[in-house]
């Protein structure tokens, strides 16, 4: 198999080999103005910022948009520039260690140097990036210099895609003017979005670890492999694997860099609407001394064991009908934009238990680890999504693809071990009528299966009309986005279910697949009432749900539909356009987090679903 990422991404976690030091908190920012080139032209990154220009403090992890009272910031496209100082303690200075700088993620286009060496550079945003610096660092009395330069810059084949149009009709724009057009219904926070920290290990080191369960009977089976990295390997090296209980007990033992383990009893890891104890996770202890010099790494890498499976109707987990009741999200808050923010993240998965909702889809980029984190706690189930949004014609291109792959390489890297992830959503709303589609995707598909040893099932959010769909034939689950009664016929909720029933008909005649609605909703303004219900008021929220719901009562019965996801969980900014009062309002939820009067509709269907058809099912909390 051909690799186009290398080594392994495992989070950073301290053990007793290996130790973290979080750069969070104020660094040095300024934006390369007009002048693009002027960072790289005047070698920026060799001397403090502060040394070269004039700088503002900005929040890491943070968007940069939303922090300043300037229009230019916010609005920037191109490089911006960041920079901070740390000390790496003296201890690290040795050549029994590895020293590595990390990146959760930057958006999108990032280069880092450290003392003014370059050290890594990464394309795209949402997934993590590191680099061994060690040796660029200075001995343990001087400081050392982190300096990032970031361009959140879009092309036709990036992901998601954009362009660049630059107006030239003198009478009304400046010269040189331009803007960038974005495919994609978001606001494109750009900036240093989640943790950067430095993390050590032994010069011989543990570098990945994949973990694919299976159950038998009343046995866990638990299957691994281990990857390590650096100096001196010893070939004869071998590794302790020890399986731990949420107590901390050890329950199984393997020894090897791959094997099976078995755990009795299993205690599975369940969604919460399905489980008295859901989100159960072990751990998987890890200990190798691979190098000559015998020095022991040790990794703790939380698992849980469950299955998935997909048949002709139904989506499978632990062998139980799972049906899908939840939301597309977005990483998206004021003043922060996209930056990770634990109060948030405390915050959003407390109103999805709420809710009583069972998951949510990554839409439309994978969230951060810690967001994922407690997916896997907390037993919600994630369908996880890559950043491929607004793919058209003009994108369906070589570099795209290439870049497609290397994204998915890396989401399966980041995530193959997380028991919440149940599914790969491999785009949103591709133009998957077009034939170019069918080639593309089927490489995306075809990489995405090689990579991910459980197999996960593959979907898209698709939108074209299922008869010239060419896309689903690569999937297992199709997912569909439909916005009868707003973006067709507006105001008349009357039409939804006719619509609706006949379109997710089409879908199953055409695929033969389990089917789910991954998008439906309204704009609504919060605090807007009008009876009769009219667009844009939160009575006709309400109402325009109630007739999907309806419609998906009767899909339910039909034996095939397997999920419903409103669109959205809350509202969320967008670009600034005509269509968009502020951003998009389809929440269920303000953008503070506050309930419309849908939450509350949607609290009552999904807690009544769980407890009326699953018997065995409550929401336990
Ligand atoms: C869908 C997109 C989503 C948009 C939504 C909308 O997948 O990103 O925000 O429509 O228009 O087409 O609200």
């Amino acid at each position: 198999m051909y690799f186009l990422t290398s080594g392994g991404m495992l989070y950073p976690r301290d053990s007793e080999s290996r130790e973290t030091k979080e750069l969070s908190g104020m660094w040095s920012f300024r934006t390369s103005g007009s002048d693009q080139d002027a960072g790289f032209r005047e070698q920026w990154y060799s001397k403090p910022l502060s040394q070269t220009g004039p700088v503002i403090p900005m929040p890491v992890p943070a968007s940069y948009n939303d922090i300043t009272q300037d229009a230019a910031i916010r609005d920037y496209v191109g490089w911006v520039w960041y920079d901070r100082e740390f000390f790496a303690p003296t201890r690290w200075r040795t050549d029994d260690l590895r020293v590595v700088l990390r990146f959760g993620s930057a958006h999108y286009y990032t280069i880092v140097w450290v003392n003014g060496q370059r050290a890594v550079s990464h394309d795209g945003g949402h997934l993590p990036f590191e680099a061994d610096v060690g040796h660029l660092l200075s001995d343990g009395r001087r400081g050392n210099r982190v300096t990032v330069a970031i361009n959140n810059t879009l092309s036709p084949f990036t992901l998601p895609t954009g362009s660049i149009e630059y107006k030239n009709d003198t009478n009304m724009y400046p010269p040189g003017y331009f803007v960038q057009n974005l495919n994609f219904d978001f606001f494109n926070y750009a900036g240093i979005h989640r943790t950067v920290l430095l993390y050590t290990t032994p010069a011989t080191y543990i570098d990945d670890i994949t973990v694919v369960t299976d159950v038998r009977d009343a046995v866990g089976v638990v299957r691994y492999n281990l990857t390590l990295g650096g100096r001196d390997l010893n070939p004869s090296a071998t590794c302790k694997v020890v399986i731990r209980d949420k107590e901390g007990t050890a329950i199984a033992k393997s020894a090897g860099v791959q094997g099976e383990v078995k755990v009795a009893d299993a205690i599975l890891w369940w969604p919460f609407t399905m489980h008295p104890q859901p989100g159960y996770m072990y751990t998987f202890e890890a200990r190798c001394a691979a190098g000559q010099e015998g020095v022991e790494d040790v990794y703790r890498l939380p698992f849980g064991i469950r299955t998935v499976n997909v048949t002709k109707s139904e989506f499978l987990i632990n062998g139980r009908p799972f049906y899908f009741m939840g939301f597309g999200k977005h990483e998206d808050a004021n003043i922060r934009g996209k930056g990770l923010d634990y109060a948030l993240i405390a915050k959003d998965f407390n109103l999805i238990r709420w809710l009583g909702a069972n998951s949510f889809r990554t839409s439309h980029y994978p969230y951060a680890e810690e967001i994922m984190d407690q997916a896997d706690r907390q037993g919600v189930v994630v369908i996880d999504e890559v950043p491929a949004v607004g793919l058209h014609k003009e994108n369906f291109a070589k570099q795209t693809l290439q870049h497609h792959l290397v994204v998915i390489e890396e989401l399966i890297r980041r995530d193959k071990n997380r028991p919440s992830v149940v599914m790969w959503s491999i785009a949103n709303e591709p133009s998957s009528n077009l034939a170019v589609s069918n080639d593309y995707f089927k490489a995306v598909a075809e990489r995405a299966r090689s990579l991910d040893v459980s197999r996960r099932p593959l979907t898209i959010a698709l939108s074209s009309a299922a008869a010239k769909d060419v896309a689903h034939q690569h999937l297992d689950v199709v997912m569909v986005n439909r916005y009868f009664g707003w973006y067709s016929d507006p105001g008349r909720a009357q039409l939804i279910g006719r619509q609706l029933l006949a379109c997710i008909e089409e879908w199953r005649n055409v695929s033969g697949k389990p089917v789910m609605v991954s998008e439906y909703g309204a704009d609504t303004i919060a605090g807007m009432h009008m009876d009769p219900p009219y667009v844009f008021t939160e009575e006709y929220q309400v109402q325009l749900i109630g007739e999907y719901h309806k419609a998906f009562d009767v899909l339910r019965k039909k034996g095939y539909f397997v999920g419903e996801l409103i669109w959205n969980f809350a509202d969320f900014m967008t670009a600034q356009t005509i269509t968009r009062v502020v951003g998009n309002k389809k929440g269920i939820l303000t953008r503070d987090r506050q309930p419309k009067a849908s939450a509350h509709v949607i609290r009552r269907r999904y807690h009544q679903l769980v407890n009326s058809s699953l018997d065995d099912c409550a929401i336990y909390w």
